[in-house]
């Protein structure tokens, strides 16, 4: 599936099931207890990662990536933990 779309309703981790930087995102989103304020979705859910809509997201092609309703996407490991909590206080919950 190719067609998700890069402005979601909610803040959406693109993620998958293997790698440690996906995980630590996943961890924390566990640990917070923000499944139902963030979404999971796959790079294949984009075209996978060498697509030009995944690049347009992350330009390193690499895994994972938090998207925000406005369409901001952040792609490294600090930034992204650093926006989670607030991506999901945009939802009204942290
Ligand atoms: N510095 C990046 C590293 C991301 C990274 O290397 N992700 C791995 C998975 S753990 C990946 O995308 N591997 C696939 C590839 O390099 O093509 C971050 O913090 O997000």
């Amino acid at each position: 599936m190719t067609d998700a779309p890069t402005k979601p309703t909610k803040p959406t981790l693109i993620t998958v099931d293997v790698g440690n930087n996906p995980a630590r995102c996943r961890m924390l989103i566990y640990h917070k207890g923000l499944e139902e304020q963030i979404d999971l979705k796959t790079p294949g859910d984009f075209g996978g990662t060498s697509s030009a809509s995944y690049r347009a997201l992350n330009p390193q092609g690499k895994i994972p990536v938090l998207l925000l309703p406005d369409g901001t996407a952040f792609f490294e490991a600090v930034s992204r933990a650093t926006a989670l909590p607030p991506a999901a206080a945009l939802r009204g919950r942290v």
